[in-house]
Parts: C-alpha cells; sequence; structure tokens
C-alpha cells in the first residue's frame, strides 16, 4: 500500500506560463513567517517610498530594496544603485530567507546558477498597479527573475517584446513565485490595480519581492 499520496508527484506545481515564465503556486507559503519577519527588518532599516518615473509621475506603488544594489527611479531614469539615497547607506543585507527562496525557486524552474544580489521590495495598496514595462536595468539578461507574491491577490499581465503585443492574465495569490527568463526575460509585463480585500496576515496590502542578477 501506498500512503504517500504525492510520492509520485513533482515536489511543486510548476506550470509553464509562457516559454521561459515558469510560475510555481505556493513555492513560498510555507516560509511566510520567516519572510515577513526579514520583510520588516529590511523596511525598518530602508522605508518604502514612493519613487518617480523620468517623465516625472509619482509610482503608485512604494517601494524599497536590499542586497548590494537597489533599483531606483528619478528624474535621472530608471537604474541600479548601491546606496539608499534615504539613509545614504548601503541598501540592507539580502536576508538568507530571501536568497534562499530565489535560489530554490530559480533551480525547480530549470534555471541552475542563480545567483541574486539585489531584492525589490513592492508594496501595493488597494487600487495600486504596476503599469506594462521590461525589466532591462539589470546587466546579464541570462539570469532570470524571480518574483513572490504576497498578501492580497492580484493580476499579472504578461505580453511579448514589444509593448502591444497581446498580455495573458495570470492571477497571482499568497504564496505564489513566477520565474523569468530564457525568452520572457525582456516580455512587458505589469499589474492591473489591486482589488480591495483583507488578507489574513497581510491586511490590506500586496507585497512583491522581486529577485534579480543586477551587478
Ligand atoms: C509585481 N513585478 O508583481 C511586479 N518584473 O508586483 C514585476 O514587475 C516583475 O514580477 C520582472 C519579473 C517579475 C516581476
Ligand atoms: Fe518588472
Amino acid at each position: 500500500m501506498n500512503f504517500d499520496l504525492f510520492a509520485n508527484e513533482p515536489a511543486q506545481q510548476c506550470q509553464e506560463l509562457l516559454q521561459g515564465a515558469v510560475l510555481l503556486r505556493g513555492f513560498a507559503l510555507s516560509l511566510e513567517n520567516q519572510l515577513l519577519q526579514d520583510i520588516n527588518r529590511v523596511t525598518t532599516e530602508s522605508p518604502p517610498r514612493t519613487m518617480v518615473t523620468p517623465g516625472g509621475l509619482p509610482m503608485s506603488v512604494a517601494t524599497t530594496s536590499c542586497g548590494d544594489a537597489g533599483w531606483v527611479s528619478d528624474a535621472y531614469g530608471y537604474r541600479y544603485s548601491k546606496r539608499d539615497a534615504l539613509s545614504r547607506a548601503n541598501w540592507p543585507a539580502m536576508p538568507r530567507s530571501f536568497f534562499n527562496l530565489a535560489v530554490s525557486a530559480a533551480a525547480t524552474a530549470g534555471y541552475e546558477n542563480f545567483l541574486p544580489d539585489s531584492a525589490l521590495i513592492n508594496l501595493y495598496k488597494v487600487g495600486a498597479k504596476m503599469s506594462l514595462h521590461q525589466d532591462k536595468n539589470e546587466k546579464d539578461f541570462s539570469q532570470p527573475i524571480v518574483s513572490v507574491s504576497l498578501g492580497l491577490p492580484a493580476i499579472f499581465l504578461l505580453g511579448g517584446l514589444r509593448r502591444e503585443d497581446k498580455t495573458i492574465r495570470v492571477p497571482l495569490t499568497h504564496g505564489d513565485v513566477v520565474v523569468w527568463g530564457g525568452a520572457a526575460r525582456l516580455f512587458f509585463h505589469g499589474v492591473l490595480p489591486i482589488k480591495s480585500g483583507v488578507h489574513p496576515l497581510l491586511g490590506e496590502q500586496r507585497i512583491n519581492l522581486t529577485f534579480r542578477k543586477a551587478l
């Protein structure tokens, strides 16, 4: 008799969304408490702030970073910076829980040797969104990006290499992880406005962590 119902199942539900983009449903779920503790540690040291796009518009998400480099946007453009302009110090170190999660998610999705040096933390209040964009400020596009969703659900839009390309809609909930690389690495993507709701652990917000090899 086989008492382990999942003995012959893959360890994780691993779903290819588009070529190179893999969804790992619930991959971060068992780590939620450690992740929240570490998010609190990072945001206490480098508080989330509203960045301004190069065009002068305030973003609707609040952003901070940890690791060797942080993603920043201002009148001079989008880029990575080794310092937090608010604290004028280095960004907080990347928590071990973040690093280990990102590396194991990438490996599960087929990207061995991912070495993230930056984690971007985006806080979405109800109504906040992310317009369609490409992630192209990183040096090495052969390295994937790992994206972790926590808190309120979101609809993720994933398109192609041109802004006009048709997009698919991917519902993401607490604990879901998306890994992007290969053909999808430079695809346009965005997040629709967050619908109102209350998450049992995080309340009225969504937190997204994205891990990159930026430098
Ligand atoms: C978000 N994510 O999910 C925004 N970028 O809140 C991103 O912009 C993103 O999830 C590159 C790769 C994965 C992502
Ligand atoms: Fe992005």
